[in-house]
């Protein structure tokens, strides 16, 4: 007979459905996000481009220099302990732009000590290799999101079975990895593990990963389910960057969103 397989499942990633905001929403009950970056402010910025442009109702971005400039919509600060001392954050993104420092690795901390889902990229990856793995338990949802170089750095060798790889690194940490490329995929710490559709390629190119970071805290703020929240952010920056065709630059992928997320409503 059909012996049940032992494999956990793997899908592909489809199109989701999502819930729109409604009479009774307020900017925070969209969703709070709070952006951490650095010196390095540009990608921070697209992660918070990313997450507004993805529904979310309040972004917070804190970055050095935070005092210049539009644009208007994004609350801007410069980092002190208060950042996170507000209960109405759903969800934190940090990483992009974030230096490997001192001063970095005061805001992974603090960001690590708050039971809020929270998504590690760039340069929060680095310093997380100093911290250790073991640093990511006791609060809420983690999600990381290398690309293979900072993947490696972090776990080893991918080798040649990157699924393999993928669903042991969650495991390890105890978070939700996804693992950047050509071919994106994510796993739990439990097995489960989902493929996104192929990518444009258009999407290699400075900064879209830190857009991706965003849209992730705003379904990770938006979506009960961590695992769905993922998913749902991987289709819509590949919609996105499907939408905004050939010779995309990351900055265009906020603007496409909203007609991406159209499309699940
Ligand atoms: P190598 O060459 O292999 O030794 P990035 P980045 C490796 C911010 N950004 N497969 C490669 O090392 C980001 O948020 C700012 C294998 C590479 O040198 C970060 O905070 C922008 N290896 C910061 O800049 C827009 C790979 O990893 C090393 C690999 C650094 O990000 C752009 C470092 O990593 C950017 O997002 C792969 N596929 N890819 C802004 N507007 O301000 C990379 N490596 O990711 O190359 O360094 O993109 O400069
Ligand atoms: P990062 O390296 O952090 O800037 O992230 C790059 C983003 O572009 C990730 O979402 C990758 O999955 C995506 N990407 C990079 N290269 C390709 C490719 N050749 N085809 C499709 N997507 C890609
Ligand atoms: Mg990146």
């Amino acid at each position: 007979g059909l012996a049940p397989s032992a494999e956990p499942a793997l899908s592909r990633i489809g199109r989701p459905t999502l819930a729109g905001p409604d009479a009774q929403s307020s900017k925070y009950t969209r969703g709070k996000v709070v952006v951490i970056g650095g010196g390095m402010a540009g990608a921070a910025h697209l992660a918070a481009l990313g997450a507004q442009r993805a529904g979310a109702g309040y972004v917070e971005l804190v970055i050095d220099g935070a005092e210049t400039a539009p644009p208007y919509a994004i609350v801007r600060r410069p980092w002190s302990e208060t950042v996170l001392a507000d209960e109405r954050i759903s969800a934190v993104v940090i990483g992009p732009g974030l230096a490997d420092d001192a001063a970095g690795r005061e805001r992974l901390e603090a960001a690590l000590d708050l039971a809020r889902p929270l998504v590690l990229d760039a340069g929060a990856l680095g310093l997380l290799r100093r911290l250790g793995l073991s640093r990511l338990g006791g609060g809420g949802t983690r999600v990381l999101t290398p690309h293979r170089g900072e993947f490696e750095r972090l776990f080893g060798p991918v080798g040649d079975d990157p699924l393999v790889a993928v669903r042991d690194a969650a495991a390890r940490a105890g978070a939700i990895v996804l693992l950047k490329g050509a071919t994106t995929i994510v796993a739990l710490p439990d097995g489960r593990a989902a493929v996104a559709p192929i990518a444009s390629p258009w999407l290699a190119s400075a900064g879209t990963g830190d857009v991706l970071a965003g849209i992730i805290g705003t379904m990770l703020a938006q979506i009960a389910d961590p695992f769905a929240a993922v998913q749902a952010a991987l289709w819509l920056h590949g919609r996105a960057a499907a939408l905004a065709g050939p010779a995309l630059i990351a900055d265009d992928l906020p603007v496409h969103l909203p007609a991406a997320l159209g499309e699940c409503l």
